[in-house]
């Protein structure tokens, strides 16, 4: 029993360290505790969240450990007669962390990484005391337990006491490590940013298709894109941007004095250079922050600059076109997404976001520092590794209904997606079924050039089989998206998108 509730311990305290290097929120007995409070009907939950403060809370938390010891206890005593006791008790605990962290909204796959770090280490260390018990008996029994003086009572209290000692070690550093990410939660819980306004996306930007995506990509899927295995967390109050480099007036911010500033608000569609044609590295959002080509004029660049070396808190860089920063588009320091701060993921606190280019090349995350500078004499992250210096969006289009490889009825068929080009614009879209001549479809309504448009069309097709739908977008100006096929890299796909699809027997 001892072996059980010793390992037990373990097992969480590593899980729990394991969530806080990875910054993820809870660890898996959180997850536990908020699905429980999840899980528990209506009426007894409105009553349990209005009188339960937080302090009650940890008392849930304490008493599922409670009672996790006592089940740890168990499967202890279990495993005395049948060994694979411990391996089925251990491994139905982590069972039930498992469904608790992936039911969470917007759960990944690294949330699942400390149940699992968990349970590795609850068998390991089980198996250990196991083998222990078992030669300790096999000594006590023996003609002359005095032989082998390490299979002794305090030999056994020496080993469990080292495993709760390296618990209790675990369980104080997991602490420590999940502070700066609760920390940081916390500040953003409690932002209030005056001037930010909720997004009320335009009348008429969506056609009505089922199967479409909204037009509003929500923050938790909007798509996400970075080098940092471990995200930073920074607190606003710490936080503070250096415009420095080749400028008249060397500009320090904190986020007071940023937030303070005049707030510009906008539709901005972001998309990464890796979106493969008809792929979904791409999302559409309400941004709120200050203008950089206020920041960037008071700073004054000094002739001859043409660049601003990005640099993030996680030490990512990136170079963007000084001018695209300083140009009439509203290329920003955004502070909040959707109306809402940003989210860590996202580039809490505070972000860039600059309309028409990819953002390899401009939407630096947590970013601290703006040196400006000339593309001559320097190197970003992923130019280095053989990205294009320059990364202006490519106009592009995707077809989102029907889904490929869809069974459709023979006759009127509808076909929807969406297309864009940033700081260009789109003016038309048009399909062509099985090869035959492009037809033009309806678009929806923009607020911009910099947001992505829906489109629908619909064409006949009565032969049963298979067929393909392409799409091609027309720019503002009337110049026709490129059919020729290039890869992602250097500087972003192009080619049509193209669907198959089936159309049934009318039988
Ligand atoms: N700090 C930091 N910022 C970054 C990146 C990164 O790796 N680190 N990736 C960039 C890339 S390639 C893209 S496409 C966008 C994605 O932003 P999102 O994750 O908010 O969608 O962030 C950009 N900003
Ligand atoms: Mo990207």
């Amino acid at each position: 029993m001892l072996a059980g509730i010793v390992v037990g311990a373990l097992g969480l305290a590593i899980s729990d360290l394991t969530a806080g290097l990875l910054h993820i929120r809870e660890s898996p007995v959180v997850a536990v505790a908020e699905g429980v409070t999840a899980l528990t009907p209506g009426a007894v939950a409105e009553w349990a969240i209005q009188t339960l403060g937080d302090d009650d809370k940890l008392a849930l938390v304490a008493g599922i450990l409670v009672i996790l010891a006592i089940v740890f206890g168990g499967i202890g005593a279990l495993a005395r007669r049948q060994w694979w006791w411990a391996g089925i008790g251990y491994g139905a605990l982590a069972a039930i962390g498992i469904v608790a962290v992936v039911t969470k909204p917007a759960a990944t796959a690294t949330d699942l990484v400390p149940v699992l770090v968990g349970l590795v280490v609850w068998w390991v260390a089980f198996a250990l005391c196991a083998m222990w018990l078992r030669r300790w008996e096999l000594v006590r029994a023996s003609d002359d337990p005095a032989h082998d003086p390490t299979h002794t009572r305090r030999g056994f209290f020496l080993l469990t006491g080292s495993m709760a000692g390296v618990a209790v070690a675990a369980g104080a550093l997991g602490r420590v490590a999940g502070a700066g990410r609760r920390r940081a939660e916390e500040s953003r819980r409690l932002l209030r940013l005056e001037q930010v306004t909720k997004p009320v996306p335009p009348v008429d930007v969506r056609v009505d298709v089922e199967g479409m995506p909204p037009w509003q990509t929500p923050a938790e899927d909007f798509y996400l894109i970075d080098t940092a295995f471990i995200k930073p967390t920074i607190d606003p109050a710490d936080w503070e941007i250096r415009i420095h480099g080749r400028v008249k007036n060397e500009l320090r911010l904190t986020y007071d004095d940023l937030v303070a500033r005049e707030l510009t608000e906008d539709w901005i569609t972001l998309n990464c250079v890796s979106n493969e044609v008809g792929g979904d590295l791409i999302g559409n959002a309400w941004w709120s922050g200050v203008r950089l080509a206020g920041l960037l004029g008071e700073a004054g660049p000094i002739e001859g600059s043409d660049a601003v070396l990005q640099t993030s808190e996680d030490g990512w860089t990136c170079a963007t076109p000084l001018a695209a920063m300083t140009d009439e588009r509203n290329a920003m320091l955004a502070v909040a997404m959707n109306g809402e701060p940003l989210p860590i993921e996202h580039g809490f606190p505070v972000r860039t976001i600059v309309p028409g280019l990819y953002g390899y090349v401009s939407a630096c995350k947590w970013v601290v520092d703006l040196e400006v500078t000339s593309f001559d004499e320097v190197e970003a992250y992923w130019t280095e590794k053989g990205w294009a210096e320059q990364g202006p969006v490519k106009i592009a289009s995707r077809i989102d209904v029907p889904l490929a490889d869809a069974t459709l009825e023979a006759g009127t068929v509808v076909f929807a997606g969406t297309a864009w080009y940033q700081h260009t614009g789109i003016e038309g879209v048009e399909i062509a079924v099985d090869g035959g001549p492009w037809t033009p479809a309806t678009l929806a309504s923009v607020p911009s050039v910099n947001t992505w448009v829906q489109w629908r069309a619909e064409v006949e097709v009565a032969d049963a089989g298979e067929h393909t739908v392409r799409v091609r977008a027309i720019a503002t100006g009337g110049e026709a998206q490129t059919g020729v096929v290039a890869d992602v890299l250097p500087d972003g796909a192009t080619g049509w998108d193209e669907v198959r699809f089936t159309v049934g027997d009318a039988s």
